[in-house]
């Protein structure tokens, strides 16, 4: 039998066949086994709370999960999570997951417009958020009364429920990502998929209960909550929790607390490659990029100033992660190295899509039959919608993307929400929306706007920000007479984009 491809990640002696990625069957299986190995490890620091040790996380979960009960909720019943990073909001977390619940990690910029659409589609019971107008957005979208409180959870005490008892097959996590319509649709994630995926980073990075994580990424996507957070409490590790990205307190974190870890997206690595003190990523056992592109200068940047060979790796809502540069050996940058434990691709087609399989790769999106159809291909394998390419030894790069995505700072822009927006003022006549190269974000969101008689840019500017994350708003706005189209209709968008700024 010849050897998986990702056999290339596994730890010198550790065979192909030793690796069970399910062994503990759930994300709650995993964490307790861990917590009861060692209940005095301290695993997780924030400022409000100091550190918790495992003991103390086994017992505010089990107290948590004891009034989501008391509070009417019951397994596979949805719960919006939606707050900056917190210790509070970890338990929150672990807690409804311990119950069975479905956690549905919202953006904390969303709009009221951006929220209600995931509370409408999803239908949670409850919600846990750290301020009042997401509270009420939330409540007015909801059929039934939700159950809502803050990420302290100060709910009246429950009996205690029977905890722990979810399997590989039972939902954890919708995560709202989107597609080639403009309303994001949730993928839905089971623990076995959460799980294969921890395991299979605690393998591939050799991440032990030594490490120390400064994690500054928002734990409302799979970036900072399957991988950070996850990766953390598979591994037994710890992890110090920051409310938000600053650079300073990046390195001011490395240092007070020996952290061996550092997960960003490119945006975060080039502003700790600005100011002076880069160098002091040097401390770190691991520094990892994903989300998008980390550019090749500044990979090169790093490792003359810091001696840090950043490791990038590939992921998606959808599959967690997927593909990796290796840790020992060569982290090529430009690449993504080679697939993960556990994970298969091929790349098909003139396009060279990346097509995944494997017990990371999610089931299908929530209530959507029509979505699933398109994203899966006949024969069971994931589209993602990113064309790849092989070096001549095997390592992947990411290069184009099929699907119509803008990637800013790591966030996902989908230019057909953002059209269906500025579409819908009565000033637009027409609009395309496309992604420019930008030094900060990687790529930036900019607006081709056909107004309809006078059209004042800082109005329109101001509509969107009412309906729009800060995020997907366009930092470019140009009007324009007409816009290029083909002779079926469509926009022309690489046009646009070579039109540039
Ligand atoms: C913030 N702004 C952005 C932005 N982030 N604009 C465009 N793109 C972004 N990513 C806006 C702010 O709202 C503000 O707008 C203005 O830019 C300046 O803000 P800032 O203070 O400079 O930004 P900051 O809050 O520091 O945020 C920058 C950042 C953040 C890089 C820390 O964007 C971030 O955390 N990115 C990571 C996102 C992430 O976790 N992605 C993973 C997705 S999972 P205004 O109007 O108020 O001035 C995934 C799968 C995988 O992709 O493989 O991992
Ligand atoms: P999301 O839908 O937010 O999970 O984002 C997933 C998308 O991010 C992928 O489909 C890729 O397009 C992109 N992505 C993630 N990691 C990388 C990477 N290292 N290089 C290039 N693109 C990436």
């Amino acid at each position: 039998m010849t050897s998986p491809e990702w056999a290339v990640h596994l730890p010198p002696a550790t065979s192909v066949a030793a690796v069970d990625l399910l062994a503990d069957r759930s994300l709650p299986g995993s964490w307790t086994r861990r917590w009861r190995e060692d209940p005095g490890k301290r695993v997780l620091l924030d400022d409000a709370r100091g550190w918790l040790t495992a003991a103390r996380i086994e017992e505010e979960t089990r107290t948590v999960a004891a009034r989501y009960a008391g509070a009417g909720l019951q397994p596979g019943d949805r719960i919006v999570v939606s707050a900056a990073p917190s210790a509070d909001l970890v338990i929150a977390h672990v807690a409804a997951l311990r119950l069975g619940l479905t956690v549905v990690p919202v953006n904390s910029a969303y709009t009221e417009r951006e929220v209600a659409h995931i509370v409408r589609d999803s239908g949670p019971a409850a919600a846990v958020v750290d301020d009042r107008s997401r509270a009420r957005w939330i409540r007015d979208a909801c059929v039934r009364e939700p159950v809502i409180t803050s990420p302290t959870v100060e709910l009246p005490p429950g009996r205690a429920p029977s905890l722990d008892v979810v399997g590989p097959s039972d939902r954890a996590l919708i995560g709202y990502t989107s597609g080639t319509t403009g309303a994001p649709k949730g993928a839905v994630l089971r623990h076995g998929n959460l799980l294969a995926s921890a395991e299979a980073l605690r393998l591939a990075w050799r991440w032990t209960p030594e490490d120390r994580l400064v994690l500054s990424l928002p734990m409302f996507h799979i970036h900072g909550l399957g991988v950070g957070l996850h990766g953390t409490l598979t591994s037994g590790a710890a992890v110090v929790i920051r409310p938000r990205f600053d650079p300073d307190d990046v390195f001011d974190s490395i240092s007070t607390h020996r952290a061996t870890l550092f997960f960003g997206v490119p945006t975060m690595y080039a502003r700790l490659a600005a100011g002076g003190r880069l160098a002091e990523l040097a401390a770190l056992r691991l520094a990892v990029s994903g989300s998008a592109p980390l550019p090749p200068d500044l990979w090169h940047v790093v490792a003359a100033r810091a001696q840090q060979r950043i490791l990038e790796r590939y992921g998606m809502t959808e599959t967690v992660m997927n593909i990796s540069n290796p840790y020992d050996g060569e982290r090529r940058p430009g690449t993504v190295g080679f697939p993960l434990p556990g994970t298969e691709i091929r790349l098909t087609g003139d396009t060279s899509e990346i097509q995944l399989r494997g017990p990371n790769v999610f089931s299908g999106y929530w209530e959507r039959a029509d979505a699933n159809a398109e994203a899966f291909t006949d024969d069971g394998w994931f589209r993602s919608g990113d064309s790849g390419a092989r070096d001549p030894d095997g390592y992947v790069r990411i290069v184009g993307r099929l699907k119509e995505l803008i990637i800013t700072g790591g966030y996902n822009v989908y230019p057909r929400e953002v059209e269906e927006v500025l579409r819908a003022h009565p000033g637009v006549n027409d609009v395309a929306v496309v992604g420019l190269p930008s030094a900060q974000w990687g790529e930036q969101v900019a607006a081709f706007v056909v107004p309809a008689g006078v059209l004042n840019p800082d109005d329109l500017l101001e509509y969107a920000a009412v309906r729009l994350a800060a995020y997907k708003r366009p930092r470019v706005l140009r009007l324009v007479d007409s816009l290029p189209h083909n002779a079926l209709g469509k926009v022309l968008k690489h046009e646009l984009r070579s039109q540039g700024v």
